[in-house]
């Protein structure tokens, strides 16, 4: 039987899909092609890990409400995006997502743009519809997504990937472009949650960026491991192709066992972080456990 934090992690899920699904507008009309390739990339069997981290912040300050589902639906619209730009031919140039073809392999190329682009300004726009938070707060949020989403962020960290491409980096260099390309995204994710409760201390909020930093390079050093040691069928894209698109990793650079040991170590810096908390940061921690030891 699942246990009480599975059931927690699961009804995040379907709280974001039921968002997502209100939000994301019905294959139908002249732009229909276009709402079809959204949606197919939306709901097509992603993690949800960003959403759950919305929530389980949220969760940790004892205040999750009607907002956290919209902030965790804008994060995913953004997250989704990403990837439908990521597997286009001028960047990692992908024919399999999540097992089943890209969009730009499902559709084509100019869809998949305008997919990653509309999804792109619905997330902006579940930001104009919060209810209940002070302006200063409201905005603050969209300052954040922005910043972390964007040339700040995880736009900032993509270039430095795609410059860096066949070439040899320092575990430093290494940090910065995942901080920025996967870390800013998971960190928007734990603030904003925290923050659209409009509960959050400021000593709260520090304590969830530290998590949220300590598990987003976790996240990325797991990514690398798995790009080695999984399957093709396990992962959902072609294992391998960071070697094959000759990209730094952190298996590249630390070996296999030194990158294990790394995540490991930040896991615990993650789970140190959260040391303010009691049992209501729970699903924070299991998530941080999650994303150590996934194998997808
Ligand atoms: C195109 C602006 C722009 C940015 C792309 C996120 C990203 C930046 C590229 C994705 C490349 C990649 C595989 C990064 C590793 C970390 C990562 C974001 C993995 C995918 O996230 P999951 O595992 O995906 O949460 P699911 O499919 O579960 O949603």
């Amino acid at each position: 039987m699942a246990s009480e934090l599975d059931q927690l992690l699961h009804s995040y899920t379907q709280q974001v899909d039921a968002q997502l699904e209100l939000i994301i507008p019905q294959a139908a009309g002249p732009a229909s092609k276009l709402y079809k390739a959204m949606r197919y990339s939306v709901f097509n069997g992603g993690k949800r890990v960003r959403p759950a981290l919305c929530f389980a912040a949220a969760d940790a300050i004892g205040a999750s409400n009607s907002n956290t589902a919209k902030v965790a639906a804008a994060v995913e619209m953004i997250h989704a995006y990403s990837l439908i730009h990521d597997d286009l031919p001028a960047m990692d140039d992908d024919d399999l997502r999540r097992g089943v073809p890209t969009c730009h392999i499902k559709f084509d190329e100019a869809t998949a743009i305008l997919a990653g682009d509309g999804l792109q300004s619905l997330a902006f726009k579940q930001l104009t519809e919060l209810a209940d938070l002070p302006a200063s707060i409201n905005l603050k949020l969209i300052a954040i997504l922005s910043d972390l989403a964007g040339c700040n962020g995880m736009v900032s960290g993509q270039a430095v990937d795609l410059a860096s491409t066949g070439k040899q980096l320092s575990a430093d260099e290494l940090d910065y472009m995942h901080n920025h390309k996967t870390g800013a995204l998971i960190e928007a994710s734990v603030v904003m949650g925290a923050l659209a409760t409009h509960q959050a201390t400021d000593t709260q909020i520090e304590a969830l960026k530290q998590y949220a930093r300590a598990i987003g390079l976790a996240f990325q050093i797991q990514d690398d491991i798995l790009d080695v040691e999984s399957s093709t069928e396990e992962l959902g894209k072609s294992q391998g192709s960071d070697s094959a698109n000759d990209k730094a990793t952190y298996t590249s650079i630390l070996g296999l066992e030194k990158a294990r040991s790394e995540a490991e170590r930040l896991h615990q810096n993650s789970v140190d972080a959260l040391s303010i908390f009691s049992a209501s940061a729970d699903p924070l921690r299991a998530l941080a456990k999650f994303i150590v030891h996934r194998s997808f």
